[in-house]
């Protein structure tokens, strides 16, 4: 598959904290970095997404009395994973890796903002109505298709993808470029989504 100035690399939360070492580490998250920044050289435009969450954000755990990390609630838009404090703005831990080359990104996007809402996707938040503004970024971009990478594979990979997809991109995910965090059987359950959604699922062996 040829790489065109009509694509976007979509690089998501490549951040401390969703390496080893950090508070939602994922298993070898750190190896995605030499995957991806070879990839960056080779897109005119790269979206740099990063997980920025307020101390004290719904999604915490630490928020809801007696809730383990990885457990589930209800939250007013639906079912929400409770996770460990992670990506705290201003903190080492949502730092990006720091061999990412971040420096040759054209846009930065930062997502969870809002302590109510948590937001996988770097196009909507999980309430499925608050966006980001990335679509309007893409299209006046003269973007056609998103190629995404990054961390987690089954988490802000995956519904960054679908909603790339939805949103009319051709849509791609690198897969040697992701890593999961993989709570039962969720890669699977993610790559199955993905497939029946349209997206192409490749390795970067695979982009010319
Ligand atoms: C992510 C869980 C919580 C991710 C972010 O980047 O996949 N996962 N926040
Ligand atoms: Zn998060």
């Amino acid at each position: 598959m040829q790489i065109t100035s009509s694509d976007a690399l979509l690089v998501i939360d490549v951040q401390n904290d969703f390496c080893p070492g950090g508070s939602l580490e994922v298993a070898q998250g750190d190896a995605v970095v030499a995957v991806i920044n070879p990839l960056i050289d080779r897109f005119n435009t790269v979206v740099i997404t990063q997980d920025w969450h307020p101390a004290g954000h719904q999604s915490f755990a630490s928020q809801h009395d007696g809730a383990t990390p990885f457990s589930t609630t209800q939250m007013p838009y639906g079912e929400q994973t409770l996770w460990p404090d992670h990506c705290i703005q201003g903190s080492a831990g949502a730092e990006f890796h720091s061999r990412l080359n971040v420096d040759a990104g054209s846009i930065i996007i930062r997502k969870g903002m809002r302590a109510s809402v948590d937001s996988y996707s770097a196009f909507f938040e999980n309430d499925k109505s608050t966006t980001t503004g990335l679509s309007g970024y893409l299209r006046e971009s003269g973007i056609e298709r998103v190629f995404c990478c990054g961390l987690a594979y089954d988490f802000c990979v995956r519904f960054s993808a679908e909603d790339a997809r939805r949103q009319g991109f051709e849509t791609v995910v690198i897969e040697d470029a992701c890593r999961a965090i993989d709570m039962d059987g969720s890669a699977q359950t993610a790559r199955a989504a993905m497939r029946s959604a349209g997206i192409d699922l490749l390795a970067s062996s695979q982009l010319i």
